[in-house]
Formats: C-alpha cells, sequence, structure tokens
C-alpha cells in the first residue's frame, strides 16, 4: 500500500508542476530566466504586424506592404525601398499588434492610434489620407 501511496503523489506532483509550468509560460514574466530559444519566439510575434495600402479600401493592384513588428521608423521615404511618406490611404492591424501614426516626420504632428485587428479603408474618415509621416509598430494588443 505504501508503494501505491508514493506513486500516486509522484502522479499529483507531476500534474501539479505540469500545471505551474505551463502557467509560467503563458504568462511569460519577462523577469523569468528563460532560454535563448524562448527568447526569440517571444521576440518573432507571427501576429505582429501592419499592412500599408497606398490607395483607399485595402487595394492591392497599387503599392502595399506588411510590415512586421516590433518596429518604428521616424520616416517613411525608404520603407522597403519605396517612399511612403504622405502615400497612405489605408491600412489593416495584425492581431497582436497597436499602430502609432504620426502626420509629421519624427514622430511629431497629429498621432493616430489604431488597435489590434482593426482595418481602416478610408483614412481621409480621420483626416489623414495620403498625411502619414511616421510610424511604430507595437507588439501588444491594446
Ligand atoms: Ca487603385
Ligand atoms: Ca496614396
Ligand atoms: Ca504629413
Amino acid at each position: 500500500m505504501k508503494y501505491v501511496h508514493i506513486l500516486l503523489i509522484t502522479v499529483y506532483l507531476t500534474i501539479f508542476v505540469g500545471m505551474g509550468f505551463g502557467q509560467e509560460v503563458r504568462m511569460g514574466t519577462p523577469n523569468n530566466v528563460i532560454g535563448p530559444s524562448e527568447m526569440e519566439v517571444e521576440v518573432v510575434d507571427q501576429n505582429c504586424w501592419v499592412e500599408l495600402y497606398e490607395d483607399t479600401e485595402f487595394d492591392v493592384d497599387d503599392p502595399h506592404i506588411r510590415i512586421k513588428g516590433p518596429f518604428e521608423a521616424g520616416s517613411l521615404e525608404a520603407l522597403a525601398g519605396q517612399d511612403w511618406s504622405d502615400e497612405i490611404e489605408s491600412l489593416i492591424v495584425g492581431p497582436s499588434a497597436t499602430i502609432f501614426v504620426y502626420k509629421d516626420p519624427s514622430f511629431s504632428g497629429t498621432e493616430a492610434v489604431f488597435v489590434a485587428n482593426q482595418k481602416v479603408g478610408e483614412l481621409a474618415e480621420l483626416n489623414m489620407s495620403d498625411d502619414i509621416e511616421s510610424i511604430k509598430v507595437q507588439c501588444s494588443a491594446m
């Protein structure tokens, strides 16, 4: 009977430790000691991106790019080999990104914030059509 008890305790311990470990991974507390491979996974968040469109309503026939975060650019004059300053007319925010856009370079001028999964087909509605000159892609949904 003693042997069975020890066996049960071992099983309970395994489940408990397993649950504890799972929680730790989900929470992803930065203070936890984590290996280099886990750190890489945290940095490359496949859902952290923004798609920028030169035309309205996500027109794929005109220039459009997907930028992966975390990212920031004080100027859009050479974004993926193209001058995007004062050109963006619509955008789509990825599931785990928050986007900050600015009417002027160096994160100045009027600022607008777009939350995860937001689709803006007409930046004109925010008086920001063809008027964004700097951008930040933050990797956390707000
Ligand atoms: Ca077009
Ligand atoms: Ca445009
Ligand atoms: Ca501008």
